[in-house]
């Protein structure tokens, strides 16, 4: 199959890279052949990212749609959430105006590939769609279960950005500057702007396989990471404001209510960055930050600065996520939100492992 011309072992981190240890060649055969068969049956392809996505769900969901529309198949891209609504940092993107909303997505699509989705929970309102039919999971989530019934999962690749790509070129698919950019945004979000320890040779090299497409990389940066609303900047005022160190637990938190963002017009969906602000505390290990999403209810970011896997806590409290990334859901006041936090870090084996 003739991917785009390219010199082959610069392809993120060449042939012995660490993460295509993790997936056979069986897989990707299987993956490939999946497409191709509901290809030349004119079956429809449902794809779909996790719930509130983050840059590498969105990015990655928009590249192999571009790619499947390319090539001829048909193919629905969306995920299972309300509002269904793209953060406003990545509004630049190709191929938003052809996302599907979760309500008019085919009940009976012949496949489903799942991207960035670490469980079959994480699908949310759309979850149904992978029981008893042919599933890909694309994923880069330590102990993702393997939910589908052919999977391209390894937890060594730095964004499932890297995964979607091979499996573009593996279809023939053309890496235009448009598709390109999406892979970007999941490859530098993922990595936290090639900062974060899962950066590596293989996450460097298809940044750079990916600006010799000419994207435009600085403005894309400046709207991701250098541009907020007013509004923005008085909720972290709030947000700072309410933050709090305990040392016992290396733990320093926040929280955002509901109230502070009706009173500045501001989504919950533009507050992914908040937390790299509080992760900047010299005395604190992990940082978290709590939004709440309805009355009560909070959504939970956590992240680690290495020595402690915060991947495990937040599994311990019923979410997910990597060693140093996670985050869960939980009802209940913010302070008992706090306590169990602060609970499970004084009292879990938590320590991340140190390879
Ligand atoms: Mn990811």
């Amino acid at each position: 199959m003739s991917g785009y011309e390219g010199p082959d072992r610069r392809r993120a981190g060449g042939t012995d890279a660490p993460w295509r240890r993790e997936i056979t060649e069986a897989d990707w055969d299987a993956a490939v052949g999946a497409v191709r068969a509901v290809a030349d049956a004119d079956g429809v392809v449902v794809l779909l990212c996790h719930t509130d996505p983050d840059g590498d769900a969105l990015g990655s969901l928009l590249a192999l749609h571009l790619t499947l529309r390319d090539l001829g198949v048909r193919s629905v891209a969306s995920w299972g959430s309300e509002p269904f609504q793209v953060p406003p940092q990545y509004t630049f993107l190709t191929g938003l105006d052809e996302l599907t909303p979760p309500d008019e997505v085919p009940a009976d699509p012949d496949l489903v590939i799942t991207l960035d989705a670490a469980s079959r929970d994480r699908l949310g309102s759309l979850a149904h769609l992978v029981d008893g039919r042919p599933t890909i999971v694309v994923d880069h989530h330590p102990g993702n279960p393997r939910f589908g019934t052919t999977h391209l999962i390894a937890p060594s690749a730095a964004a499932t950005a890297v995964l979607a790509e091979e499996l573009i070129h593996r279809l023939g698919g053309d890496l235009d500057s448009e598709l390109a950019a999406c892979l970007y945004v999941g490859l530098v979000t993922d990595t936290g702007r090639f900062q974060y320890a899962n950066t590596d040779r293989a996450a460097m090299e298809l940044g750079s396989q990916l600006l010799d497409r000419g994207i435009d990389h600085d403005a894309m940066s400046r709207q991701m990471f250098e541009t907020h609303s007013f509004g923005y900047l008085k909720v972290m005022g709030r947000m700072l404001e309410r933050a709090a160190f305990v040392p016992r637990a290396s733990l320093v938190h926040g929280w955002v209510t509901e109230e502070d963002l009706a009173t500045y017009g501001v989504a919950v969906e533009e507050l992914e960055d908040l937390i790299d602000l509080l992760r900047t505390v010299d005395s604190a290990e992990v940082a978290m930050i709590a939004k709440e999403t309805g009355p009560g209810e909070w959504r939970v970011s956590l992240r680690s600065k290495g020595r402690v896997d915060v991947g495990r806590l937040a599994q311990h409290l019923g979410g997910g996520g990597h060693a140093f990334s996670a985050g869960f859901s939980a009802t209940a006041p913010i302070d008992e939100l706090v306590a169990r936090v602060v609970e499970a870090l004084e009292h879990e084996q938590l320590p991340a492992d140190p390879a």
